[in-house]
Formats: structure tokens, C-alpha cells, sequence
């Protein structure tokens, strides 16, 4: 009879190419052998070690999607996932720097910005020398970027930027900002804005409890002039920031799922190996009933993303499919870590067994990229034509 594998039940390593393994192994070896050793210290010290883009870049996990010409690795939807899904196994701080870089200003500038834009910036984005950052959120709109009040105001031979962005991933260490905000007709457009320019900071946000390993910050923009040629020529509205986001909550889709395994393995190997009552606690019914609702979870939210990243290649994917798995996966990854953490009690607790900082940071993935309601509300608008938010 065929084997069951615990650890892949429906063989999605046999559904992968002989190049999506490669990649996704090469990336795995970077985040095991690279990133997990310093995990915990910068957690705990909340320290953003910038030399990771620059490795990231060097092993070509910044801009897979991005044609080669511009310095990115050219790969498909599906080995950005899987690598995704590497990075965030060790934590997802280094994941968000890694898909802000990747899918939120490499993706726009390829996608939005003139030639002369693509080369100047995607080359160094790729290599990590680069640090990118990109700025929809507001303090007073969030869900809502819509309702930005960030205004670009047309003077000769640019735009005047004054607004101020808030929990943005990367800003204080960025060098290029991709900025959204308002025209005079009022349409939204995108500006690409580089550190230093008079008029532009990004002060840092400290004591945030989880996503400590990544820094975030603000943007704040005082009539700061960007040149013409430093404006995405053609887009207008929302569809513009989406458009970016669309990709990176496919890619936290699968990540969520990364740093759910890691809670699903650590916990797997607590229990067999500590005994109370004279036994393993894997021996009880309930241990191995959480066990069971973990695996199932994390095996069908796999195979899921793994046919959206095969519909993403092929053009056919729908952006409520990608709102099903953002949520799906942040919703149960949270689940997931939260059960992980319980059944390794007290040490649990504390940071050394590792589902704890994965849970809090879950909190964070949960909410950004759009919160775990706010796709059901996307959902429930395509499901009924009804649009509940507004
Ligand atoms: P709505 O009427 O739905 O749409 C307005 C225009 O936008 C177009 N559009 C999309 N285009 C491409 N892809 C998508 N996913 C799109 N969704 C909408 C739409 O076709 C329309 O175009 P047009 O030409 O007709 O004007 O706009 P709404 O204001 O009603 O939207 C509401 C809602 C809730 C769907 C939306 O605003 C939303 O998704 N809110 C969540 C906000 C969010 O996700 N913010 C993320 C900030 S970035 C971030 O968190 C980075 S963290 C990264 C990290 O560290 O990893
Ligand atoms: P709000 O929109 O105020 O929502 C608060 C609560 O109300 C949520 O539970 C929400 O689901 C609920 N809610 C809102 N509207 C409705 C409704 N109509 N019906 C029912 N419930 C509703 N943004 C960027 O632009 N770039 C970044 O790089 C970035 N990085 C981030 C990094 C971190 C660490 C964090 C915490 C956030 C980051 N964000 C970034 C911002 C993130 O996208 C927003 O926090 C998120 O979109 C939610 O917006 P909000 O915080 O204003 O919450």
C-alpha cells in the first residue's frame, strides 16, 4: 500500500518541477543554515540585520518573478511561494522584507515605471544593495486606502508630495519608496522617492510586540518635489497599489503556511520526546487530535496555494481566489501556533522554543496586506454583488 507521509500526506514535493525543487531547496539550506541562527537575538533586541538583503539578493530570492533583464531571477508564481514559504519557516519578519522588496517595489516599477526607471532601480533591488519600501497605509486609513489624504500636487516639472504614511515595513532603512497618493483631479498615482530628497523622513516604530526581527516605520513627506520621470506614467486608482498586493498576499499565503509547519514540527517533537503521567504526551487522544486538525489544515491550505501560484502562471487566477488563501492561511497558521504553544506549556512561554514569536508575528500577518475580515468582505462582495464595506 502506498506510504503516508506525515510530513507531506499529498506528495506536493512530486507536484513540483525539477527547477521549483531546486529553488525551493536552495532557499530552505539559506533560511536553516543563515537566518535561523539569528532569529532570536534580533527578535529579542529588535534588530534588523541589513545584510540579509544583500545574501537574499546574492542567492536571487529578491525579484524571482522579475525578468532577468533587470537583474531579477525570472522564475514562476510557484518558486516564489515556495520560497516564501522557506523564509517565513524561520520567521515572518524576514519574509516581509523579503516581499515588500520583491512584490511591492520591484513588482510596480516592472510592471508601472518607463525603461529608463526599470533599469535604474530593479538591478540594485535585485542585488540587495538597494532597500525598498512601499507606502499605501495612512494613520487614519488602513482598510481604507482609498480615502488617503497623502496629496501630489502638480508644480513644473514634477509633483509636491506632503502626507505621511504609517506602519511601513522597511522604511527606515530604505532607500527607494514607492509612495501612493492622490493628483489634483484626485486620482490615485504612484511615485518612486529616494532617501535623502528635502522634505522626506521615515522615523522608526519601536515596542512593537511582534515582527521583531523586521523594522517598520513612517514615511512623513513635507513638499517633497518628485521629478516627472520618477511618476508611474500610466496607472490610475486603486488598481495600481493592488496590483502589488495582489502578489505579495499570495506569497504570505504560502508563508503563513511556512511558519505553521514550523509550529507543526516543533510541537510533533515536544510531545513524543516529553513524558508527564508516565507517558509521552503524545500518547493522549487530545494531543493527537490537535496533531490531526494541524496537519489537515496545513496539508489542504499547501496543496491550495500551490494551484494558485499553477493559475497565477497561467493567467487564470481571479483576485478573490488570492483572498480566500491570504485569510485561509493567516486565520489557520494563527490557529495553528496558538494550539503549538499550549501543548509545550510553560516553555512554550518562552522565546528559546520558537512558536511563541511565530504566533505573535502571525498577529501581524493576520492583519496587514488586508485583515483576515476584510478579505471575507471581499469575498462576501463577489459572492453576493453586495460590497458590506461601504
Ligand atoms: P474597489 O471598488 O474594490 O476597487 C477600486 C479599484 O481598484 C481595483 N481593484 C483591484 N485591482 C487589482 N487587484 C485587486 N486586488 C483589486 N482590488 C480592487 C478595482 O477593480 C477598482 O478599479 P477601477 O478601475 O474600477 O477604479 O475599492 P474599495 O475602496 O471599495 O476597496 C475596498 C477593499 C476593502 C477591497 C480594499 O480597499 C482593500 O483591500 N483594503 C485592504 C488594504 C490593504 O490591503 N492594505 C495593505 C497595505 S500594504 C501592506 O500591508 C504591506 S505589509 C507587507 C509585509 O510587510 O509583508
Ligand atoms: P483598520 O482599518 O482601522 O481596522 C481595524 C479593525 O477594523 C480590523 O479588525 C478590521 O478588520 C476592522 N474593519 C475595518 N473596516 C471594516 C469594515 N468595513 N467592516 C468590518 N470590519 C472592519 N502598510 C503599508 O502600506 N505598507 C507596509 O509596508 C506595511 N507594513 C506593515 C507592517 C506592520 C508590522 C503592520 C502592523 C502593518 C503594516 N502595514 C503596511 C499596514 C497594514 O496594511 C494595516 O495595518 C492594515 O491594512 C489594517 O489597517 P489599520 O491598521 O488601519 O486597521
Amino acid at each position: 500500500a502506498p506510504h503516508f507521509s506525515w510530513s507531506d500526506p499529498f506528495l506536493l514535493d512530486q507536484q513540483l518541477s525539477d527547477e521549483e525543487r531546486q529553488v525551493r531547496d536552495a532557499a530552505h539550506a539559506y533560511c536553516q543554515e543563515r537566518l535561523l541562527p539569528r532569529v532570536q537575538d534580533a527578535f529579542r533586541h529588535e534588530k534588523t540585520d541589513r545584510a540579509i538583503f544583500n545574501e537574499m539578493g546574492e542567492l536571487g530570492l529578491l525579484g524571482a518573478t522579475i525578468p532577468e533583464q533587470y537583474g531579477g531571477s525570472g522564475l514562476n508564481y510557484v518558486c516564489y511561494g515556495l520560497v516564501a514559504r522557506e523564509v517565513e519557516r524561520v520567521d515572518s519578519g524576514y519574509r516581509s522584507m523579503m516581499s515588500v522588496q520583491s512584490s511591492l517595489v520591484m513588482v510596480p516599477i516592472n510592471e508601472f515605471a518607463s525603461e529608463a526607471q526599470k533599469q535604474k532601480y530593479l538591478p540594485k533591488l535585485a542585488s540587495g544593495e538597494w532597500v525598498g519600501c512601499f507606502g499605501l497605509t495612512e494613520p487614519n486609513h488602513g482598510s481604507d486606502p482609498g480615502s488617503m489624504i497623502t496629496r501630489a500636487k502638480k508644480v513644473p516639472g514634477g509633483y509636491s508630495i506632503t502626507g505621511a504614511k504609517m506602519w511601513i515595513t522597511n522604511s527606515p532603512i530604505a532607500d527607494v519608496f514607492v509612495v501612493w497618493a492622490k493628483d489634483d483631479e484626485g486620482a490615485i498615482r504612484g511615485f518612486i522617492l529616494e532617501k535623502g530628497w528635502k522634505g522626506l523622513s521615515a522615523p522608526a516604530i519601536h515596542g512593537k510586540v511582534g515582527l521583531r526581527a523586521s523594522i517598520t516605520g513612517e514615511i512623513v513627506m513635507d513638499e517633497v518635489f518628485v521629478p516627472e520621470e520618477n511618476v508611474f506614467p500610466d496607472v490610475r486608482g486603486l488598481k495600481g497599489p493592488f496590483t502589488c498586493l495582489n502578489s505579495a498576499r499570495y506569497g504570505i499565503a504560502w508563508g503563513a503556511l511556512g511558519a505553521a509547519e514550523d509550529c507543526f514540527h516543533r510541537a510533533r517533537q515536544y510531545v513524543l520526546d516529553r513524558n508527564q503521567f508516565g507517558r509521552p504526551l503524545a500518547a493522549n487522544q487530545l494531543i493527537q487530535k490537535k496533531l490531526a486538525d494541524m496537519l489537515t489544515d496545513i496539508s489542504l491550505g499547501l496543496q491550495g496555494c500551490l494551484q494558485l501560484g499553477r493559475m497565477k502562471d497561467a493567467g487564470t487566477a481571479s483576485v478573490e481566489v488570492t483572498s480566500i488563501l491570504k485569510r485561509n492561511s493567516c486565520g489557520k497558521a494563527l490557529d495553528i501556533a496558538r494550539m503549538a504553544r499550549d501543548m509545550m506549556g510553560g516553555n512554550g512561554i518562552s522565546d528559546e522554543f520558537g512558536v511563541a514569536r511565530h504566533l505573535v508575528n502571525l498577529e501581524v500577518v493576520n492583519t496587514y496586506e488586508g485583515t483576515h475580515d476584510v478579505h471575507a468582505l471581499i469575498l462576501g462582495r463577489a459572492i453576493t454583488g453586495i460590497a458590506a464595506f461601504s
